[in-house]
């Protein structure tokens, strides 16, 4: 027997509960026409597909899309500014970039078709989150060249509630907007919304007693523990978004109430997990590198675009009803994977130890420098209040021994006084990586 579902509060019912054989369906139809599109458009997938000897034709389902080549980062570094786009830039309405520490930044541009599939994408995510028309979104997301303010802004005008285009930094006047505003919705990264709900309470103002009510954090990994920090902490139901700027933005992925995994919204996207070292899909359920196609998008179209994110996905139907498949948390990236002395180790995990230990505060940074032939890890973290130096040895040694029998890996502790540690603005750097600055 099927629980009777409530899809009164969802942006776009029929397609959010549409059965997965027509789901599929819909994929295959749309991914055609998009391999289509991309090879007759832009001269990097044309030459991709010749040289794996590969044309859209031979798309026969869509467990072929393993027989097409994948795109990676430094394909859009490689025809910078505007060779990946399939259509001509007259057609362009926005554009948007990824910084980068080296080289070019990453360009993506949308039609106006994009942007409002994008709104729509976004509207649909922010209702399974909580949020409803009439709600006060507080958007504290970077507005710019970075997806994330706009992104928001749009869709919380599309699902009919209202925006605060507040952006970043600020971060006093943000807590008098949010109270002066009544801000039922905080959106914002997970590491600046803790440093708002910190400087609010240095201020003696308690976010939780306010009409706060739902969190929607994203664009960095973060902790079970740091949610249930910001729940208390600022008195919402916090929902993870996920999203990329080479696929669209945020709005690519969303956490229903339920939070057991951000929904994957397949009628614009097929998701599949490869093996990162042979390259091979992987079947559900099993750890990996996500690899996202789009399936409607004009301006940009991507074709197996290797995140490095690493997660795993679930087609286990969900309570809420909606049938898209579930991205589990994304632990980290590829690239954000440390190695000491032989252990893997993403900075999450190192979040989730710290974050659980009594007297010490959410805020952390990890030091990575060479001694000798071996890789070295400091991990500094700062105590909620202030301690003599003597208590602050002892706790560093505590924290290190947790960290060795819950992670394995050995590492130096150093514990900071309370506001030592830099606070996030945005998304927050929690890796100084000192062996490529060459110490
Ligand atoms: O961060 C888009 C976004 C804005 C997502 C606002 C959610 C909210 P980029 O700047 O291109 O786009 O960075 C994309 O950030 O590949 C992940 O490594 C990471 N990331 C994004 N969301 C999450 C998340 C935006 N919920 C990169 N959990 C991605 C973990 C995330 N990592």
């Amino acid at each position: 027997m099927t629980a009777k579902v409530d899809c009164s509060t969802m942006f776009a019912p029929d397609i959010e509960r549409l059965d997965r054989d027509s789901l599929r369906l819909l994929q295959f139809g749309r991914l055609r026409k998009t391999l289509e599109r991309a090879y007759a458009s832009v001269p990097h997938y044309r030459r991709a597909f010749d040289e794996m000897g590969v044309a859209p034709g031979d798309l026969k389902s869509l467990a072929d899309i393993r027989r097409f080549p994948f795109t990676v980062k430094t394909d859009l570094r490689d025809n910078y500014p505007f060779g990946l786009f399939a259509v001509p830039r007259e057609q362009l309405v926005r554009l948007h970039a990824s910084s980068g520490t080296t080289g070019k930044p990453t360009v993506v541009g949308y039609t106006a078709n994009d942007i409002a599939t994008w709104s729509d994408l976004m509207a649909r995510s922010l209702a399974a989150a909580g949020v409803r028309p009439g709600d006060m979104v507080h958007n504290a997301y970077g507005y710019g060249l970075f997806t994330g303010g706009l992104g928001f802004h749009y869709g919380v005008e599309r699902l009919g509630a209202t925006v605060t285009p507040m952006s970043g930094g600020q971060t006093e006047r943000q807590i008098a907007l949010i109270q002066d505003f009544g801000a039922t919705v905080l959106a914002a990264t997970p590491s600046y919304a803790l440093n708002l709900v910190e400087m609010a309470e240095q201020m003696g103002i308690d976010l939780a007693a306010g009409p706060l009510r739902v969190g929607v954090f994203g664009a960095e990994p973060w902790s079970e523990t740091m949610r249930a920090e910001l729940d208390r902490r600022l008195g919402v139901k916090a929902c993870d978004m996920y999203g990329l700027s080479e696929i669209m933005g945020p709005g690519v992925a969303i956490e229903c109430t339920s939070r057991i995994g951000l929904h994957g919204w397949e009628d614009a996207f097929l998701f599949e997990v490869v093996d990162p070292d042979t390259m091979e899909p992987l079947p559900m359920g099993e750890a990996g590198e996500l690899v996202i196609t789009t399936l409607v998008k004009e301006g940009l179209p991507m074709i197996r675009y290797r995140t490095r994110d690493i997660t795993r996905l679930t087609d286990e139907p969900c309570s809420c009803g909606r049938t898209h498949v579930r991205i589990l948390r994304v632990t980290g990236r590829n690239d954000d994977m440390l190695i000491i002395r032989g252990v893997n180790v993403f900075p999450s995990q190192i979040e989730s130890v710290l974050l659980g230990f009594p007297g010490i505060a959410p805020h952390y940074q990890l030091v990575v420098s060479r001694q000798g032939s071996m890789d070295h890890l400091t991990v500094e973290a700062e105590t909620v209040e202030p301690r003599d130096e003597d208590s602050r040895q002892l706790l560093a040694h505590q924290v290190r021994h947790h960290i060795k029998s819950m992670i394995g890996v050995s590492c130096e502790v150093l514990i900071r006084l309370p506001g030592e540690l830099p606070r996030s603005q945005g998304k927050a750097v929690r890796v100084r990586d000192l062996r490529k600055a060459g110490a």
